[in-house]
């Protein structure tokens, strides 16, 4: 994968492209449900009257990129399968570079084809992805088809059944990136393990033709490395006695990172911090903190639907501040790039997910190959950002020995990806038979684990909210526990008693009683109440409340505050006075 995409020489190719939309696999099967030659990917124009092209992408409507096809097509709110992109381009092809097509994301499994040719196949519907198209590409005018397939899946990863809408299509950003015969294709610079003196990082040139030395400078910071690259094209380095300003939710400082080659030369803007464990503490640059948090899926505010935009992250960070936070659980599977981006900027500090949710086919060798591809390009893409510290493995994951071997298998991976950084995972709770008032945190996947994340619901699928009263917590490992969920529905302006379900006084309760019962927790670093903003979901089915929403968020898709944000706000105002003198 391309590093960093916004710092190279590129082409957008987002805006409206035609689609046909195929149930049946029309475009890549025949009668005999046997592949055809790549049938709808060459865009085949009929010349003659007589002759049989039965498709034509130029008469067909067409969709915006980046956007899921469900919220712009109310025929497509619900389709899940088969469809077919097409649009021209104008390139001035430079013989002496090279070119890469860039997604930012397709859900789920997606086809590219340039001017009729393969360029590749993709599965996963988070993570960005690119090929290499020098070959394919033409001087002057290109087309490019994509199919794009959100078929739900059993062996996939997530598997078929989600909290969540499965937003299928070009989500995310297309482009087309130009870089020389030899380019820097990826680096990571970023402070050594518990060290602010210490940079280490590497950088991987791609295309090699005899480079010696790559430059990576911080002009900001009087930092300027020469670094010698082995014949892989492969250089690390270590500097060291750097005296950087430390980035932090007060201080989100970013450094502008040039990494510099005979032939290419890209621009980063990189923080620089420390994040570290200690028995329960959780330390940022070395001083201990309580992540005020909440989580958040990818839903767009005031619209629904996958959010993109940069102004999209900014109204969710800045309501998540509005709250006091300086913790965002993005769930359930890697966000886009500008969000994580904007939270370096914003100072937000970030929990990233891979889709390991619920019950994936912990048995299946391609299930876990899937999950570990998805898991390294989530971590390639963001390894150099400062607000992401938690990488978390999967949510909600049923014990069994299939399933440890798979989430520590995953454990092993990321941490060979990256080792400056927390890992962690979204766990349940236990009672013992013979204590129902305790919870037990002695899940075997947390001693690969750096931080235990929890989800608990006293009051909602548990019982009442006084049900949280009398629980007393015990962890059987010297760890920091974080609350990655907790919570209630409340449709908002639905005002009522507090013993009446679905009431913003409900869900007050339920925040009321639970945030007693966290704060008692001696060994608690941090909450994350689901979820900050109601979000669509086809599992949500109860007419004049949840319409299709999952209504637990603290704000509506509206953008309305309801009850219960102000306890939260209260609580975590108290929190930052509390971590101050720390
Ligand atoms: C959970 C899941 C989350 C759901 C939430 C709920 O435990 O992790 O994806 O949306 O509960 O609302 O039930």
């Amino acid at each position: 994968m391309i590093q960093n995409p916004d710092g190279r020489k590129s082409i957008s190719l987002d805006g409206n492209w035609h689609y046909i939309l195929d149930p049946y696999q029309t475009g890549y099967l025949d009668y005999r449900l046997k592949p055809t030659n790549e049938g709808f990917a060459q865009n085949a124009k009929a010349k003659k009257e007589s002759d049989r092209v039965e498709y034509n992408f130029a008469k067909t409507p067409t969709l915006h990129v980046p956007g899921d096809w469900n919220t712009q097509n109310p025929v497509l709110l619900y389709y899940e399968g088969t469809l077919w992109y097409q649009r021209d381009f104008n390139l001035k092809k430079d013989p002496n570079q090279r070119y890469f097509v860039y997604f930012g994301a397709v859900n789920y499994e997606c086809h590219v084809w340039v001017n009729g040719k393969k360029a590749g196949q993709h599965v996963g519907g988070f993570t960005s992805f690119d090929f290499e198209i020098t070959d394919l590409l033409h001087d002057g005018d290109n087309f490019i088809v994509v199919m794009a397939d959100n078929t739900r899946k059993r062996d996939a990863v997530p598997t078929v059944n989600t909290d969540w809408w499965n937003y299928g299509g070009i989500t995310r950003s297309v482009r087309i990136i130009e870089t020389p015969k030899t380019f820097i294709r990826d680096y990571y610079v970023q402070l050594a393990k518990g060290d602010s003196k210490i940079i280490k990082g590497w950088v991987q040139l791609d295309g090699m033709v005899g480079d010696k030395m790559v430059d990576v400078s911080i002009p900001e910071a009087g930092i300027n490395k020469k670094v010698e690259v082995a014949d892989d094209g492969f250089a690390s380095f270590e500097i060291d006695r750097v005296k950087l300003d430390l980035w932090s939710p007060q201080n989100p400082k970013l450094y502008e990172v040039i990494v510099k080659s005979k032939t290419d030369e890209v621009h980063d803007q990189i923080g620089f911090r420390t994040i570290e464990v200690d028995g329960n503490n959780i330390l940022l640059n070395g001083k201990s903190i309580f992540l005020r948090g909440v989580c958040m899926h990818e839903e767009a505010p005031f619209r629904s639907g996958r959010a993109h935009s940069v102004a999209e992250a900014r109204t969710v960070y800045h309501w998540a501040k509005e709250m006091d936070c300086n913790f965002m659980r993005l769930a359930h599977y890697s966000h886009r790039e500008n969000m994580v981006k904007e939270g370096d900027r914003e100072g937000m500090l970030l929990w990233a997910e891979n889709p390991v949710y619920w019950t994936i086919l912990w048995n299946n060798p391609d299930t876990y190959a899937n999950a570990e591809h998805q898991l390294a390009e989530m971590i390639t893409r963001d390894k150099n950002r400062a607000s992401i510290i938690i990488w978390s493995m999967a949510n909600e994951t049923p014990l069994s020995d299939a399933r440890l071997k798979f989430i520590s298998g995953l454990v092993d991976k990321a941490r060979s990806l990256d080792n400056t950084r927390l890992i962690s995972a979204a766990l349940e709770v236990y009672h013992p038979k013979d204590r129902p008032n305790v919870v037990i945190l002695e899940d075997p996947l947390a001693k690969y684990l750096d931080i235990y994340g929890c989800n608990e619901y006293y009051g909602w699928y548990a019982g009442f909210p006084e049900a949280a009263d009398n629980i007393t917590w015990e962890m059987k490992y010297n760890k920091p526990l974080v609350i990655t969920e907790f919570g209630g529905g409340a449709l908002y302006n639905y005002h009522g008693s507090k013993k009446t379900r679905w009431t913003e006084e409900y869900q007050e309760d339920v925040y009321k009683h639970n945030l007693k019962m966290l704060d008692k927790i001696p060994f608690l670093r941090g909450t994350a109440p689901w979820i900050l903003m109601d979000f669509r979901s086809p599992k949500r089915v109860l007419t004049g409340i949840q319409d299709g929403y999952n209504r637990k968020g603290l704000i509506s898709d509206q953008g309305q505050k309801k009850k219960a944000f102000w306890v939260m706000k209260d609580f975590y105002e108290k929190k930052e006075r509390e971590y101050q003198n720390k």
